[in-house]
């Protein structure tokens, strides 16, 4: 059987390339340099199956001048804000993505920033690089105390409950919104409270984390008007997707002291980052790394390949987000 045409966007952890090269016709971005979108168009166009990831737009344009044989696009990543999931269905591509491999690493950053932004880490270790620690005093370096406090997760799907687990270990008491509540078990598990109405979670939260998809309906979902809903004592902290917040309006705040911090690995126009951000002491910015574990990727690779496989052997790939229904 002929091998399909494979065409990865980005350059791979070896091991995926490796086999991506035995089991397929792959063509790989070993320079790792990012597609334009006139390489993009080339891409859609000649590929069997294209491997994008987040920094691919793959948007209704682009789709529009795909060529009949692309048939799948698997989503090297969890998240597939990245495809235009309408023209993808509308051309009867099927679209697969990565969940579950990156759930604990993602959780990891989440809390990481959790601790990071109210203990003043970042802060910390800058006094000892910069050549300014004189000694200790008891009134210097001051954090505010996380055990005990309120953490809203917006979002509780495998990360938003991996994060809560790691929070309820480190003494938070545990609430979230969510389109609907988590199965009651787990619930109980993590002795977690519902809220129904985001705004009403919002105004009692100590640290906000967002853990939920960016679709159209999670677009600016923190608004400049939910963000002023927030006790200016609180914490920000998003391991999801910059869109989800209004950059601009939580820039805005956090400069006005209307916000205690934030914590930030994505943001809305990647890899720009709104220059106010870059300037304040109570934030902490790191550049989208939540999955960036050299096990990760690769367990990222290999979901991408079996997906493939079972596309091209003729069967359902197994994570599917989009099943095409032509
Ligand atoms: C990846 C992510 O870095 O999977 C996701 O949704 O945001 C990250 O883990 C990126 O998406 C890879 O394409």
């Amino acid at each position: 059987m002929k091998k399909p045409l494979v065409i990865v966007t980005r350059k791979l952890p070896d091991v995926i390339e490796t086999r991506m090269r035995e089991l397929f016709d792959a063509k790989l971005n070993v320079d790792d340099k990012p597609m334009s979108r006139e390489e993009l168009t080339t891409a859609v166009q000649t590929a069997d199956v294209l491997v994008p990831t987040v920094t691919d737009r793959l948007d209704a344009r682009i789709l529009s001048r795909s060529g009949d044989k692309l048939r799948l696009i698997a989503n090297f990543g969890a998240g597939v804000d990245n495809i235009d999931l309408e023209s993808a269905r509308a051309r009867g591509i099927t679209v697969t993505n990565t969940p579950g491999v990156l759930t604990d690493d993602t959780a990891d950053i989440a809390m990481a920033l959790i601790l990071a932004v109210p203990r003043r880490l970042v802060e910390g270790a800058n006094v000892l690089t910069n050549g300014e620690f004189k000694g200790w005093s008891p009134t210097w370096m001051l954090g505010q105390r996380v055990t005990g406090k309120r953490l809203g997760i917006i979002g509780m799907g495998r990360i938003g409950q991996a994060v809560a687990r790691r929070a309820k270990a480190f003494g938070l008491q545990i609430h979230y919104h969510n389109r609907k509540p988590i199965p009651k078990p787990t619930e109980e598990e993590l002795e977690a409270t519902y809220w129904d109405s985001l705004d009403q979670m919002l105004v009692r939260m100590d640290i906000i984390s967002v853990n939920c998809p960016h679709t159209p309906a999670t677009y600016h979902l923190l608004s400049a008007r939910r963000l002023k809903l927030i006790k200016p004592t609180s914490y920000i902290v998003n391991t999801a997707r910059g869109e989800v917040i209004d950059e601009n309006a939580l820039a805005r705040m956090l400069e006005a002291n209307e916000l205690a911090g934030a914590g930030l690995d994505v943001f809305e126009h990647e890899p720009a980052v709104n220059p106010k951000l870059l300037k304040l002491k109570n934030v902490v910015l790191l550049p989208h790394m939540g999955s960036a574990t050299l096990e990760g990727r690769i367990d990222m690779g290999e979901k991408v390949i079996i997906n493939i496989k079972t596309f091209a052997d003729g069967h359902k790939p197994p994570d599917r987000v989009l099943q095409a229904m032509l």
